[in-house]
């Protein structure tokens, strides 16, 4: 199709083709978000559910020199349980791809991948942010930057809350990201339907959020949307109720020194372990929610381009 290195699943390729709706799903929550094999159960029933919403899934990573767009299924288990993924970025992509070792893209790049794919929609569970003690430590996530550069509207539960959410808010304003809350006034935080913090922006149908998509175009403004969906509520975990594991799991972190790629890893499995398995259970059912919620758009965007 082109000289990009990319490989496209046969019904990926399909879709695009004719103009269809997709889906792009990310892996970095497969290989470093979540324990196989609720992982690969995870992503599975993720593509399903994008099916089942009418649009195609295009689970994104990078095997043997390509980006995959869409993985068979022997690909995804593969990725599932293999020890040495690494977690890539902006600033790993190239260097994987021309190292011929496994990687999974995060949100930045995963926005990359879609983009050069064509995908216009992006779902997974949260995005990454601004740290806690960015001040001193200025870890801030390269997934705000690449909101700001890459046209992809993202579908996420908020930003998780184990972050600075205030100054993930902030640091998304800075740089002109539109952050729009779905069916709520509130930034929902991951685990939680609200964060007490006001979204910036509100829609309220798939449909508005497609036209502000698309309009971004027309405008020529580069860059995202983050579409902040809330977790259902029979899945959520109240903040009150996460914030002790969430702390207690952060004290950790910074005791043993854990740094950069490693903390949101580190944290999302001590969460888990901490709630006795309930912010898994959270996570896998606001990741299903996401991708619902991205097929609708993804079908919206298709319908009004037509
Ligand atoms: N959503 C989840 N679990 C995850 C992630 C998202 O439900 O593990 C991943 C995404 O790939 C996101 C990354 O880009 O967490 C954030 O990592 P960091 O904080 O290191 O930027």
């Amino acid at each position: 199709m082109t000289a990009l290195p990319l490989r496209f699943a046969p019904e990926v390729y399909d879709a695009l083709s004719s103009g269809a709706p997709v889906v792009a799903l990310e892996s970095t929550i497969i290989s470093h978000g979540m324990p196989y094999p609720q992982n690969v159960q995870t992503a599975r029933a993720v593509e399903a559910a994008v099916r089942a919403a009418g649009a195609v899934p295009a689970t994104i990573a990078v095997l043997g020199g390509m980006i995959h767009i869409g993985l068979s299924d022997a690909d995804l288990d593969r990725l599932g349980q293999a020890p040495e993924v690494m977690k890539l970025s902006r600033a790993d992509l190239a260097v994987c791809l021309t190292s011929g070792r496994m990687g999974a893209t995060t949100v930045a790049a995963t926005m990359i991948c879609a983009n050069l794919a064509g995908i216009a929609v992006f779902a997974t569970g949260g995005i990454g942010g601004v740290h806690r003690g960015a001040e001193t430590s200025f870890d801030i996530s390269a997934d705000l930057t690449e909101l700001a550069r890459t046209a992809v509207t993202v579908v996420a539960a908020g930003a998780k809350a184990i972050l600075d959410l205030p100054k993930t808010l902030e640091y998304l304003e800075t740089q002109g990201v539109p952050v729009i809350a779905y069916g709520q006034d509130d930034f929902p935080a991951f685990w939680s339907r609200a964060s007490g913090l006001a979204a910036p922006l509100r829609m309220n149908s798939a449909a508005e959020i497609a036209s502000a998509h698309l309009m971004r175009a027309r405008l020529g403004l580069a860059g995202g949307q983050l579409v902040a969906n809330p977790i259902p509520e029979a899945a959520e975990i109240q903040l009150a109720e996460i914030s002790p594991a969430i702390e207690q799991a952060l004290d950790e972190a910074a005791a043993q020194g854990i740094a950069a790629k490693a903390v949101t890893p580190f944290l999302l499995q001590r969460i888990f372990e901490l709630t006795e398995g309930r912010s898994l259970a959270s996570n896998i059912d606001l990741v299903l929610n996401n991708a619902r919620l991205g097929a609708a758009i993804a079908i919206e965007i298709a319908r009004q381009r037509a």
